[in-house]
């Protein structure tokens, strides 16, 4: 019997991998932990769910006992914007928060960790087409270096210690239930509600920053299938590509426009957030996860618009 636990479970994320867990191993046995974010009711109504501090070492190891927790989908992180910001307690989560889930499944011997990583993880010098899954790795950011020590991490415990890490390397996310905070690719998601609320929206990118995003039940789907992956078939561990989709603010603002003829949108750019996503790449080569765990993503530009549209208008309708 699987008993998973979720930490940042009322992320953006969070909110929709506990459902999803849910429905496959049973509510009793996903547990959604969250520090100082609410969760959703849709995760309260229907398991169990508690507060955890994951740079605080005695919350995880009483939460793995309370709930005999045997697989880790570790999600808590500050995103790239926020951590800029926040040095502190983007170090603090990010890589102590990250140091105890990996000490802890050592400790109780847990079946899995599972640990995003990100586009984050690239830099400047970086092919930024096609991006390899091998390649230079030089982030400018604090959470890009913290997902490539989350990368690095997964990997020797998993080669020195037997710990089973896996993570994919998640683009943007675009989703309607939950907004993401903090993130440089969140304008592809306010879009959506500027779009459906008034009919513009004011881009902090400027119309041609072109970077690789994924619909939310793609980015499910990659987090779920490769933690289901045949261990033996797999290379890799922490630091998988995993590739969707790519579109720069101008060209979303065209698929909106085809749906919203009103639509309109302007820019004021956002310094810090234009130097963050002018320093990842274009899109990924995803060769690898697609041989390894059978990775393909099912939604494209068009047919995540229209989801989005159709699942938000009606969320902002009731
Ligand atoms: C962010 O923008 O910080 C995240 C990411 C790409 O990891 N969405």
């Amino acid at each position: 019997m699987k008993r998973i636990l979720v930490t940042g479970a009322a992320g953006q994320i969070g909110s929709e991998l506990v459902p999803a867990l849910r429905l496959e191993f049973g509510n009793e046995n996903v547990v959604a932990a969250s520090h100082n974010h609410p969760l959703t009711d849709e995760i309260t109504n229907s398991g169990p769910h508690t507060r955890v501090d994951v740079t605080n070492w005695g919350d995880v190891n009483s939460t793995i006992q309370k709930y005999e927790i045997d697989t880790i989908y570790h999600l808590s992180s500050i995103l790239s914007a926020l951590a800029e910001q926040n040095r502190e307690r983007a170090y603090e989560v990010n890589f102590t928060g990250l140091y105890h889930i990996l000490e802890a499944g050592i400790k109780y011997k847990l079946e899995r960790i599972i640990v995003p990583s990100s586009i984050a993880a690239f830099g400047h010098e970086t092919p930024r087409d096609k991006t390899p899954n091998e390649t230079i790795q030089k982030p400018t950011t604090i959470y890009g270096i913290s997902k490539v020590f989350s990368e690095l991490m997964g990997n020797y415990y998993e080669s020195k210690h037997g710990l089973d890490v896996r993570g994919v390397r998640l683009p943007g996310i675009i989703s309607w239930k939950v907004e993401p905070t903090a993130g440089t690719t969140d304008y592809a998601v306010a879009i959506f509600y500027g779009a459906i609320k008034e009919n513009k929206y004011t881009c902090f990118l400027t119309p041609d920053s072109y970077l690789p995003m994924m619909y939310m039940p793609d980015a499910i789907s990659a987090l779920m299938d490769l933690a289901k992956a045949d261990r033996e078939r797999l290379n890799h561990h922490s630091d998988y590509n995993v590739n969707s989709m790519s579109f720069s603010p101008k060209e979303l603002a065209d698929v909106i426009v085809k749906r919203f003829p009103e639509f309109k949108i302007n820019y004021e750019i956002d310094p810090l957030r234009q130097s963050i996503a002018d320093s990842w790449p274009n899109s990924l080569d995803d060769t690898v996860a697609r041989l390894e765990w059978d990775w393909y993503p099912r939604y494209n530009l068009e047919t995540m618009a229209d989801d989005m549209i159709d699942n938000l208008s009606r969320k902002l309708d009731t």
